[in-house]
C-alpha cells in the first residue's frame, strides 16, 4: 500500500524514466538502436525494476501515463542523440506498449503528435507488441498497427516463438522487426533445438524482410553462433544492460 500510494506520485516527481538497453549490429559491433525500459528511482527503495512496480501500475490504471512518458522522453533522447551521431545513421529506440495502450483510441494520434514534436524521421521510434497484446481482438490490432505506422511509428514483434500462433500474425501484420525470444538464443549453444528455431526464425524473418534482433545474447560465444546464422542484431547483457541515458550515449559513440 505504501507502494501503491508511491507510485501514484512517482509519475508526478519524475521519478520514473527510460534507461536504454544497445540492441548492436552483429557485424560491425556498432549500435543500430535501444530499447527503452522503465525503472523507477525510488527516493528510499533505490531504483526499482519494472517486475516490481508494472503489475501494480497496471492495476492502478497508470499504464497509459507509463507509455505516454516512456514514448515521449524516448522520443526527445532519440532526437538528441541523432543530432549530436549523425554517424550512428537510422538510430532507432523502441518502446513497449501494453495491451491496453493498443486498444486505446487516441493511441495513433499521441504517437503522431510525440514523434513530430521531438521532430523525429519516419521510423525512429518503434513500438514494440507481443503476440499477447494482439491476440484479443486481432482485426481491431491490424488496423491500429496499420494506422500507427501510417503515423511515423515502425513496429516489431516482441518475444517471437513463445506464442502459439506466430506464423499467423507475422504475416498479416505490418511488422519491420522480429524480436527472438532471449530462451532460444541463451540455450543455442548447448541445446540442438534451439539452435535450429534460431536459425529458421533468422531465415523467415529475413525471407519476410524483416530485421531480426536476438535476445539474452548473453555472451560473445552467442553473438559469433547468430552472426554465423545470418541474424542482424543482437541485444543482452554481453553488451550491455539497460543504461541511463548519459551512459548509453557514451556506449553509442565509442560503437561508432
Ligand atoms: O528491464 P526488465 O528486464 O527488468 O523488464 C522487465 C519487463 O518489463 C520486460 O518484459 C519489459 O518488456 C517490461 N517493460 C519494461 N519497461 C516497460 C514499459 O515502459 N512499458 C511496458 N509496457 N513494459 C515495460
Ligand atoms: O519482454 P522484453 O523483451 O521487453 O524484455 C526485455 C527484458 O529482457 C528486460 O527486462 C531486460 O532487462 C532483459 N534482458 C535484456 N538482455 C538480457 C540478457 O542478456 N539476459 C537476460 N536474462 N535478460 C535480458
Ligand atoms: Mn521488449
Ligand atoms: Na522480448
Amino acid at each position: 500500500l505504501a507502494l501503491e500510494a508511491d507510485l501514484r506520485n512517482a509519475f508526478v516527481r519524475g521519478e520514473i524514466e527510460p534507461f536504454f538497453q544497445p540492441i548492436v549490429n552483429l557485424k560491425t559491433g556498432a549500435v543500430a538502436g535501444f530499447e527503452a525500459l522503465a525503472r523507477w528511482r525510488h527516493p528510499q527503495r533505490g531504483l526499482v525494476p519494472p517486475d516490481e512496480f508494472l503489475g501494480l501500475a497496471d492495476e492502478m490504471g497508470l499504464m497509459n501515463d507509463l507509455g505516454l512518458m516512456m514514448m515521449t522522453q524516448s522520443s526527445r533522447q532519440l532526437a538528441e542523440w541523432l543530432a549530436r551521431h549523425p554517424s550512428a545513421g537510422k538510430l532507432f529506440c523502441s518502446v513497449n506498449l501494453s495491451v491496453g495502450e493498443i486498444e486505446r483510441a487516441s493511441l495513433v494520434e499521441d504517437v503522431a503528435r510525440i514523434i513530430a514534436e521531438a521532430g523525429l524521421p519516419k521510423g525512429a521510434l518503434k513500438l514494440e507488441v507481443t503476440e499477447g497484446d494482439i491476440m484479443r481482438d486481432t482485426s481491431r490490432a491490424a488496423e491500429t498497427l496499420t494506422r500507427l505506422r501510417e503515423a511515423g511509428a515502425s513496429l516489431a514483434l516482441d518475444d517471437f516463438g513463445t506464442g502459439f500462433s506466430s506464423l499467423t500474425w507475422l504475416a498479416k501484420l505490418p511488422f519491420d522487426t522480429l524480436k527472438i525470444d532471449r530462451y532460444f538464443v541463451l540455450t543455442m549453444d548447448k541445446d540442438e533445438g534451439s539452435a535450429k528455431i534460431v536459425k529458421s526464425v533468422v531465415n523467415l524473418g529475413r525471407d519476410l524482410s524483416l530485421e531480426v534482433v536476438a535476445e539474452g545474447v548473453e555472451n560473445a560465444g552467442l553473438a559469433k553462433l547468430l552472426l554465423e546464422a545470418q541474424c542482424h542484431y543482437g541485444q543482452g547483457f554481453g553488451y550491455a544492460q539497460a543504461l541511463p541515458a548519459q551512459e548509453a550515449e557514451v556506449y553509442l559513440n565509442e560503437s561508432l
